[in-house]
């Protein structure tokens, strides 16, 4: 069995980037162990225009089907069980960079990937239900029970208090609130509704901040983020929401829009599994005219002090490949730009960055000159802040000296990026937040950032001893925060920290056999058990007095 090590390999041919290449590239891996790659994804994803943004997918698969190195993983794990001096030293930073109470520390859920109760009390389907209920995840799987917390929320907010966190980030299932009939009517389901009012009580009894999301990805079946249309019903809905959950302060418009359309519409592996060249860009476009419309709404109508809407990107902060190459060196601005200033330029600077349209041409949509004024509006620092996920980090390459031709990878002689988790797109490399946060600031200076999604997944063993004592996922967040703390100590405005994921759930594409969670679920009995990462962030929360 080759070791992870050996699996390093570079692809220098510059092949095109189509559409069968893409989802060869990220067809999902079939067993728990098992590490697939595509390098011929990685020849694939060079700089074409159209491939921008593959950023942390890259190298999901191939069809070498390769076993993460165990050794690797267990050597982490015992390294991690001890602390090290330094280890203290960064949770000694840790707790002088937070011991700001009003600092927002959670966990996270999305309501697809764990409520379960598909078709109880009215909710009607998804377009997540029809993809898992057509077998496009992983083995068949689907969200039809997931964690079943529908029936089960009441344990799991208990954990999420038992902790220690003062800030729960979770996302309202559009059509269990507000479903659609088949004449495309919205209409407000009273149980759906009582299930979210329940919960937001009872987060308010334990003295828990909701952070809500109004999007994260199931889309009403019948609706397409490709047709125009589909503005205007995300603005009833969102009014709606406004309308009826007044109790929350904190929202969301859309979490990581770069992934639902590249993966959606370009790749085929999300739902609606659409595989085109340039459909993302299309997708990208109305979610950002309905990001707009809803936070003008949100201004004009639901606005009081203290409320705060944003909208939620994800990115992983490159390296150069090569650092003492000037070329190299731009490549990173130029895949930061393409990769976040796709959305964000657009918000906070009222259109998209020069480099995406120069590339892209027609193919990237146009706002008029009243969606620009809307859209530099939804920025305003009385209520925006900036949501920010982010995993993991990559090397990226200027190609023939192009600097806006980016290549992206997470090896380099013959060591990856960083200590490697079960999706290969995902890497332990903690300057990248720091990057990332500087680089957010400086170009945007948004009024705050919110750390909305950072976490990550197992080595390689699922065993179920292994996945609880989940000191791999100690040592992530241990290290990943230390670098949010130099962040904070340099001024750049952090107010909240939100984990992902408080529960192992459906991920997507991949099932269930790939956890993020920090308690742990066995999906056959829904039995919960935290882990060591869960007893973690209780002793530190305890120590900083959150
Ligand atoms: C994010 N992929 O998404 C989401 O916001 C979460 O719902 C998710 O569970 C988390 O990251 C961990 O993956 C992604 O397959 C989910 O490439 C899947 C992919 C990318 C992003």
């Amino acid at each position: 069995m080759p070791s992870s090590r050996e699996l390093h390999h570079e692809d220098e041919s510059l092949g095109l980037c189509t559409a069968e290449s893409l989802e060869e590239g990220f067809t999902m891996t079939p067993g728990v162990e098992k590490r697939r790659w595509s390098w011929k994804l990685l020849g694939a994803l060079v700089a074409a225009p159209a491939v921008l943004l593959l950023g942390r997918h890259l190298g999901a698969s191939s069809k070498a089907e390769v076993k993460a190195d165990p050794l690797m993983a267990t050597a982490d794990w015992a390294l991690s069980r001890d602390l090290t001096t330094d280890d203290n030293q960064k949770e000694d930073l840790i707790r002088e960079a937070f011991s700001d109470p009003s600092f927002m520390w959670g966990c996270a859920t999305s309501a697809y990937q764990v409520e379960g109760a598909w078709n109880e009390d009215g909710r009607t389907p998804s377009i997540w239900d029809k993809f898992t209920h057509a077998g496009r995840a992983f083995k068949g799987s689907n969200g039809d029970q997931a964690c079943d917390y529908y029936h089960r929320w009441q344990e799991d907010l208990d954990r999420v208090a038992q902790y220690g966190f003062n800030t729960y980030r979770f996302s309202i299932s559009w059509t269990r609130v507000f479903p659609m009939d088949d004449q495309k009517n919205m209409y407000p389901n009273e149980k759906g509704i009582q299930f979210y009012k329940n919960i937001l009580h009872y987060l308010s009894k334990k003295g828990i901040r909701p952070l809500v999301t109004m999007f994260h990805w199931d889309l009403p079946e019948k609706l397409d983020w490709l047709d125009e249309e589909v503005v205007d019903y995300f603005v009833e809905y969102a009014d709606f929401l406004l309308t009826t959950f007044q109790e929350v302060d904190w929202w969301s418009t859309f979490n990581e829009p770069w992934t639902f359309c590249t993966m959606g519409y370009a790749l085929g592996l999300h739902a609606p599994g659409k595989q085109s060249k340039y459909l993302q860009y299309q997708c990208g476009h109305n979610v950002l005219r309905a990001h707009a419309r809803v936070v003008d709404l949100f201004r004009r109508r639901h606005f009081r002090m203290g409320m705060k809407i944003g909208l939620v990107l994800n990115y992983d902060f490159p390296f150069p490949k090569d650092p003492e190459n000037p070329h190299d060196v731009d490549a990173v601005q130029a895949d930061a730009v393409k990769g976040v200033g796709w959305f964000a330029d657009p918000v906070y600077k009222g259109d998209y960055p020069e480099l995406l349209k120069e590339s892209l041409g027609e193919h990237l949509p146009k706002f008029t000159e009243e969606e620009k004024n809307l859209l530099l509006q939804a920025s305003n620092p009385i209520y925006n802040y900036y949501g920010l996920n982010t995993y993991s980090g990559r090397y990226v390459e200027a190609v023939k000296n192009h600097s806006t031709w980016t290549k992206q990878s997470f090896w380099k002689d013959g060591e990856p990026i960083g200590f490697p988790f079960i999706h290969a797109w995902l890497y332990k490399v903690p300057q990248e937040i720091l990057l990332h946060l500087r680089w957010v600031n400086e170009r945007y200076g948004p009024p705050s950032i919110l750390i909305t999604e950072n976490g990550c997944s197992d080595p390689g063993n699922t065993e179920y001893e292994y996945t609880v004592n989940d000191w791999h996922r100690v040592g992530f967040f241990r290290d990943y925060l230390a670098k949010v703390a130099e962040a904070r100590m340099e001024g750049i405005p952090v107010i909240g920290y939100t984990a992902w994921a408080l529960i192992d759930n459906f991920e997507w594409a991949d099932g269930y056999q790939r956890r993020f969670g920090i308690t742990y679920n066995d999906f056959g009995n829904q039995k919960r058990t935290p882990k060591k990462s869960a007893e973690w962030f209780q002793g530190l929360l305890k120590r900083i007095q959150v």
